[in-house]
């Protein structure tokens, strides 16, 4: 009853905050979206023929030499890869089209280059997982398991954490050591690749990872940040949810979530606790989540990451509203003070000790969430003052590019994957939330925004499928 009246009245809110939104279920009717939608849906397009002029068949768009830059010394076409969703659901068919169609005859992953094994799963298995889901063609799933099976002798340690790269032709892995981001972020992705090839080895791969992190936490409950993945020694004992940690994190709860994984619920609640006992911090008036030592809990310092800016979405997720939105209040304070967020700030000496922003979506993801959740408009016009923000600061004559220093606007020749795949995603799916068949309800995103449909993933099946047991 009371969840029935909190949705009654979520659902008033959403669709009475803003006069511009108009109630129709039309998503494909350009003329259904408001002014703000319209516009980023207008941006992307924009955007995205600079990505196809300037840097087509290659990883990323140089918006100021309007040339291209490739992560390795061939290209992994993670543009595209990350692109498609936020395409897709504008509604850009002719694009995605194309996007599948390079990515079922021109794709070729036996490559003889060293990848980063972190950054591939979330943008490239999870962009073609995603792409399986949103296109129903199989030979995209073929695509996405011949990568993950180049990808798992990455796991093959003494811990079971996976080294840092991985050779995609030889499976020759290096790279003993590893930030917690990178050691156990593979849950979400292998554990939908288990799902639908009802192959358990990629989740329980994963899984291994995220446990074996959680199994070197402190008497305290904390972990460390950075990890050697053959000894298991932790390598720095910093404990934090900054970047290099984050979304360990949100992987425990969203395999919770997602494939009802118990296990991985009871590891998210104990380290929440323990992050909340030791992490969180009031300071100023405001709530922040600086960095503690693992074993006392003592403050080691103030220095925050604007990646950070996730964790008001995982906590509003996970149910602490109340702290979410807290902290939500704290990033938008960040960004004001600049007019972007520096990519590291120190919150007691009120300064930023690492000024680039890179055109990262972590603040519009959780104003996204926020709004979602909690109904409360100022997150929506949250979004919508970030978005006139990036277009005051990043826009160029054909597309949006990384700023150097946050304090003099200066820009750099810069446009990575993500702001396809995450910004501008969560910036629309913002302004359409009340029209949207997307509804935020119904999906559950990896960390680079790709979204996958909750009802697609039974969890009676999944517990055979990706092979762990319900408690
Ligand atoms: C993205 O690649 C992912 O969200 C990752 O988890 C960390 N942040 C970057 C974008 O800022």
């Amino acid at each position: 009853m009371k969840n029935l009246l909190i949705l009654i009245i979520t659902f008033t809110l959403i669709t009475s905050c803003n006069s511009e939104i108009k109630n129709t279920s039309n998503t494909d009717n350009k003329t259904a979206l408001n002014k703000s939608a319209e516009d980023v849906r207008n941006e992307t397009l924009r955007t995205w023929q600079a990505y196809k002029k300037y840097a087509w068949g290659h990883d990323a768009l140089a918006p100021l030499t309007k040339t291209y830059r490739n992560w390795y010394k061939k290209p992994l076409y993670i543009s595209p890869i990350d692109a498609y969703s936020t395409l897709y659901i504008m509604g850009f068919k002719e694009e995605t089209n194309e996007i599948e169609n390079y990515v079922i005859d021109s794709l070729d992953f036996d490559i003889d280059i060293d990848a980063k094994i972190f950054e591939v799963n979330i943008r490239i298995l999870g962009g073609l997982l995603s792409m399986y889901e949103l296109s129903g063609k199989e030979e995209i799933l073929a695509k996405a398991k011949d990568f993950a099976d180049r990808m798992l002798p990455a796991f093959d340690t003494k811990t079971g954490i996976p080294k840092y790269w991985v050779n995609l032709k030889t499976g020759v892995a290096r790279g003993d050591t590893v930030n917690v981001a990178e050691a156990a972020t593979y849950t979400f992705e292998m554990g939908i690749l288990s799902y639908y090839t009802k192959d358990p080895k990629y989740y329980q791969a994963g899984k291994k990872a995220s446990l074996a992190i959680f199994n070197r936490r402190s008497d305290i409950g904390l972990i460390g940040d950075v990890i050697d993945v053959e000894s298991g020694e932790w390598v720095s004992e910093s404990s934090h949810i900054c970047a290099g940690v984050d979304s360990y994190y949100e992987y425990l709860y969203k395999s919770y979530l997602l494939f009802g994984d118990n296990e991985m619920g009871e590891v998210w609640k104990e380290s929440i606790k323990a992050i909340n006992k030791y992490i969180a911090e009031d300071y100023d008036g405001k709530l922040w989540y600086g960095r503690v030592h693992m074993n006392t809990g003592e403050f080691e310092n103030s220095v925050i990451t604007l990646y950070d800016a996730f964790f008001p979405a995982l906590l509003g997720l996970s149910g602490d509203t109340a702290r979410a939105i807290r902290l939500q209040h704290t990033w938008d304070y960040v960004w004001n003070k600049y007019g972007l967020e520096p990519t590291a700030y120190d919150y007691k000496s009120g300064k930023t000790t690492y000024p680039t922003y890179d055109l990262n979506p972590e603040i519009m993801e959780s104003a996204y969430y926020l709004f979602n959740i909690s109904g409360d408009s100022s997150f929506y016009k949250m979004n919508e003052q970030y978005w006139a923000d990036i277009k005051k600061y990043c826009r160029t004559d054909i597309a949006y590019t990384s700023i150097k220093n946050v304090e003099t606007m200066e820009k750099k020749d810069y446009m990575p994957t993500f702001f396809f795949a995450e910004t501008l995603k969560y910036l629309y799916l913002t302004f359409t939330s009340h029209n949207t068949e997307y509804q935020f309800n119904d999906y559950t995103f990896n960390t680079e925004a790709h979204p996958f449909k909750r009802e697609h993933f039974d969890k009676e099946k999944a517990k055979i499928y990706l092979g762990f047991d319900k408690r």
